[in-house]
């Protein structure tokens, strides 16, 4: 049976598939997961991060600031090797603002046209931050290939062009429970689930230590009532 929640914690994010994700895979802790779609209109992160983890953590700080509340955040993307780690955090918008996956692989195909180093991973680093600033992460990665024609109709994203040698197929030929057992994200998320409980109790003294203290009574208990009062 799930925990009676004693914090609620929100989730970077107004996508309510990752939402569901981590209220999933936190169901048996006492928190309540919510997402920015249940708060009132909160101004945007700017990801202007070198680096996933940079991204990741200042989603998650500038969140749980503005609300006042812990807040946890992901990013993901494709590092290739020949192509310097491109497309990197630039991952979802690699052949422009509105690209589609479709667009995005494209591109991808075209600068690694060519190139016999095909070697990949999807990295993913999951921040979860305190109103003060702090927080911790979690990472995963997972190697592949990137093969020059697109197999398979699952996943999203670069799915149909990362070939995991371990499968022997794509990512977009393998089935979601097969692609989370050894995914980036499913690698990330085991050891934010396993290290939860070490979290909760980190999180529970960082926002007690942001209450403001309470009155000092100490002169009232220390008062000595034996001796005369001067008036
Ligand atoms: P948010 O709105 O929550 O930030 P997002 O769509 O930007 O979600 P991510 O930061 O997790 O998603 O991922 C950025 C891009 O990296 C994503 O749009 C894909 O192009 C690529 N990507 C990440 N994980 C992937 C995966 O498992 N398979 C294929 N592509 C992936």
């Amino acid at each position: 049976m799930a925990a009676k929640p004693n914090m609620t914690i929100v989730l970077a994010t107004r996508n309510q598939g990752k939402l569901k994700e981590f209220q999933e895979i936190l169901k048996n802790f006492p928190v309540e997961i919510k997402s920015l779609q249940d708060f009132a209109t909160i101004p945007e992160v700017v990801e202007d991060g070198r680096t996933f983890d940079d991204n990741a953590y200042k989603k998650a700080s500038f969140t749980a600031k503005v609300l006042g509340i812990p807040a946890i955040a992901d990013d993901s993307g494709l590092v290739v090797e020949a192509l310097d780690g491109a497309p990197g955090i630039y991952s979802a918008r690699y052949a422009g603002e509105n690209a589609t996956d479709r667009d995005n692989i494209q591109k991808l195909l075209k600068e690694l046209e060519g190139k016999t180093n095909r070697r990949a991973a999807f990295e993913c680093v999951i921040s979860i931050a305190v109103p003060s600033g702090p927080a911790l992460t979690y990472e995963g990665r997972c190697e592949g290939e990137i093969i020059s024609e697109p197999r398979g109709e699952g996943g999203f994203g670069y799915d149909p062009v990362f070939y995991y040698p371990g499968f022997g197929k794509t990512f977009a030929e393998a089935d979601m429970a097969e692609k989370n057992s050894i995914s980036h994200r499913g690698k990330a998320l085991a050891e934010f689930v396993s290290e939860f409980d070490k979290a909760l109790i980190w999180l529970q003294q960082r926002v007690a230590e942001m209450k403001p203290p309470k009155p000092d009574h100490s002169q009232f208990e220390h008062n000595d009532w034996s001796q005369p009062k001067m008036v």
